[in-house]
């Protein structure tokens, strides 16, 4: 295995982000399976590196739109799992006031505008934040974060055309699962690689390894060096894998527990923390101390919010939030 070129400081920072992701969904799930959490949720386990390199390779006001598989790259950029957890248990200490749930979670304060159950509604909506990026000509660009599954969808194309030709500094952050719900993306799309739609849309694409964190903290990098220079949009394919199922109650039958198998060999955790301890970057007591210590932390603030889900907003400041108000009172704070 080649060797890592991320400071000691910068791997222990990765690997520690991937492991809250990953403890996060653990916790998730086990909070589901107990009925704490109601509805859904769409678990990205096995997509760490994916979501980890991204935010890495980000500046903090860079902003993002996340899919409704929004839980790990919520927490990379940056938002308090306290906050992440009261959302799903909605009350009013989440990243929505408990209003949105698992697939409805923004946090502003961290430049994430928001998840949405509607897939490929978010492509729009970061080519909507880099028009306005591109107007108070700010160095930052937006990333809109898109499976393969909604490769086919209308919006991502119209929002692709329309970027190029505004030439918006956006960055089209494709996370390649292999599979939207049931369907395999090579049965129910016309093109392979799919970083090849971008030469529809005149506009650079490539495609790297999504289990690799460093791979994909460097195709970050050089994607957001050719949009800040003033390019417009670039496209990336992240190659990875859903581990669980699509949501909930997915019994995963259309795809074999070898293919499975297979994948749990390349798990991004595993194959970074392989990396570091080949290259004697982090010692088996420092890997176990971190895990540890990433453990704790998840208990800790599910505990917390757990002990404060009761605490939800009363009907009325929910409406003052959820209704807009009248036409002269309208105050918009972008
Ligand atoms: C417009 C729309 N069509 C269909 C659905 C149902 N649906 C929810 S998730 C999903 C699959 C999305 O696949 P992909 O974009 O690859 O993302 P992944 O779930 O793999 O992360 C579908 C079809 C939806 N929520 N919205």
């Amino acid at each position: 295995m080649s060797g890592t070129v991320f400071s000691k400081d910068k791997c222990t920072e990765a690997l520690r982000l991937m492991l809250l992701c990953r403890y996060f969904e653990n916790k998730t799930e086990s909070l589901f399976t107990q009925g704490f959490i109601h509805g859904t949720t769409h678990l990205s386990t096995g997509q760490e590196a994916a979501e980890v390199g991204l935010c890495m390779a980000l500046d903090e006001e860079d902003w993002i739109v996340p899919t409704h598989r929004c839980h790990g790259v919520t927490i990379a950029k940056g938002a308090s799992v306290f906050s992440a957890f009261s959302e799903m248990l909605g009350s009013k200490h989440g990243l929505s006031k408990g209003l949105g749930g698992s697939m409805h979670m923004s946090d502003k304060a961290h430049c994430n505008l928001g998840s949405s159950a509607v897939v490929g509604s978010g492509i729009p909506m970061a080519c909507g934040v880099a028009f306005y990026l591109k107007r108070i000509r700010s160095k930052n660009v937006s990333v809109g974060i898109f499976g393969d599954g909604a490769t086919s969808r209308g919006s991502i194309h119209e929002s692709m055309n329309l970027a190029s030709i505004w030439k918006l500094p956006v960055l089209f952050f494709l996370e390649n699962n292999l599979y939207g719900m049931s369907a395999k993306s090579t049965d129910m799309i016309s093109l392979s690689p799919l970083y090849k739609r971008a030469q529809a849309y005149s506009m650079p694409g490539f495609s790297t390894d999504g289990n690799d964190i460093e791979a994909v903290y460097h195709a970050v990098s050089e994607a957001l060096s050719l949009i800040r220079s003033g390019n417009g949009p670039v496209l990336l394919e992240v190659l990875t894998y859903r581990q669980k199922g699509h949501s909930k109650n997915d019994k995963r039958v259309y795809r074999s527990a070898e293919e499975e198998q297979e994948w749990l060999k390349r798990d991004p955790i595993l194959l970074f923390e392989n990396k570091l301890a080949e290259n004697g970057i982090l010692r088996e007591e420092e890997l176990r101390a971190l895990k540890e210590e990433c453990l704790c932390f998840i208990e800790k603030e599910a505990e917390r919010a757990l002990s404060r889900k009761d605490e939800r907003l009363s009907i009325s400041e929910m409406e003052g939030l959820v209704f807009a108000k009248s036409v002269g009172e309208v105050q918009y704070d972008i």
